[in-house]
């Protein structure tokens, strides 16, 4: 069953899917990430792992923005790069699903790297169109598509997926209803890789840090075991699981100095500091 057209009535089910829908469309002039997607033409909606280099705070006073927003470019091309590493062996006749693919930055970087068509879905018609441009400047667009589709009811044939990452985006649906999509849309041996951010059953509930992330993008972040609880619901079988919180802390310590901070730098430092919050890589199998 393939869905041919796609409206606001038939993509965006609830009244939460579409104030997401509105904030992202509304999301134009965003110097975080415009600025750094400047840097070579690959825009992300995803945050940076790695240790930065700090040099970059040296030197020149007038170019140290410059120096700062390059830098954190590099890091969050690097987390795309670390998730597109985990999908396994994926070749030119594949098929790769970007879910929630915001301005297209992963998808283009997955089929520069693999060669394969990407598609990417995203409840935000300003996104589509952002990413969709993106590609015909890559002169890509005949392998990379961004549909105004809904992840939850991608609309795609059963089983027509090789891989499907989502990138900092299930915080915004449930993961019971995403994963039996993302089952019925995958390949039997076909790979799911998630990064996200999620809270620590451990350490109790929500924290008051990751409540105001929360607030900050309209989301909901899932419990560690939420992810876990869903996958094995779904037939997809963890393969690979990695704790990136140490790594993405200098991301958000040189982020909070730069000059396109946002003001959300603060709670993520004390969420990952005091524990109340990890920031993870799942790689999960199709069984
Ligand atoms: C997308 O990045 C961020 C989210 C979808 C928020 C939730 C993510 C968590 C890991 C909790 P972005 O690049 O659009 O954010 P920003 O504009 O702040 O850089
Ligand atoms: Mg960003």
């Amino acid at each position: 069953m393939t869905t041919t057209t796609s409206t606001g009535a038939n993509v965006l089910h609830t009244a939460y899917q579409k104030s997401v829908a509105a904030y992202w469309n509304s999301n134009q002039d965003d110097p975080v990430n415009l600025l750094l997607g400047h840097v070579d033409g690959l825009y992300h909606h995803h945050y940076g792992i790695g240790d930065y280099d700090p040099s970059v705070l040296e030197g020149p006073s007038d170019t140290r923005d410059d120096r700062i927003i390059k830098e954190m470019h590099r890091l969050e091309t690097m987390q795309a790069n670390l998730l597109l590493d985990q999908l396994g062996d994926i070749s030119p006749s594949h098929r790769l699903l970007d879910a929630g693919s915001g301005r297209g930055g992963t998808s283009i970087m997955a089929h520069q790297r693999f060669g394969c068509q990407v598609d990417g879905v995203t409840i935000s018609e300003y996104q589509v169109g952002f990413a969709n441009d993106q590609a015909e400047h890559w002169g890509v667009a005949n392998r990379v598509k961004f549909h105004f589709r809904n992840m939850l009811d991608a609309g795609f044939e059963d089983r027509s997926f090789r891989g499907i990452w989502t990138n900092e985006t299930t915080m915004y649906v449930d993961l019971f209803q995403l994963f039996t999509e993302f089952s019925r849309l995958l390949e039997y041996g076909g790979r799911y890789v998630c990064i996200t951010g999620c809270y620590n059953d451990v350490t109790g509930g929500r924290s008051k840090a990751v409540s105001r992330i929360d607030e900050h993008y309209i989301c909901n972040i899932h419990p560690r075991s939420e992810y876990f609880k869903a996958l094995a619901a779904n037939n997809l079988v963890p393969i690979n699981v990695i704790d990136l919180t140490a790594s993405t802390i200098p991301y958000w310590e040189l982020r909070a100095k730069s000059s396109v901070a946002t003001g959300i730098e603060e709670p993520f430092l004390t969420a990952y500091r005091e524990g109340s919050f990890h920031y993870l890589l799942i790689a999960a199998d199709r069984i």
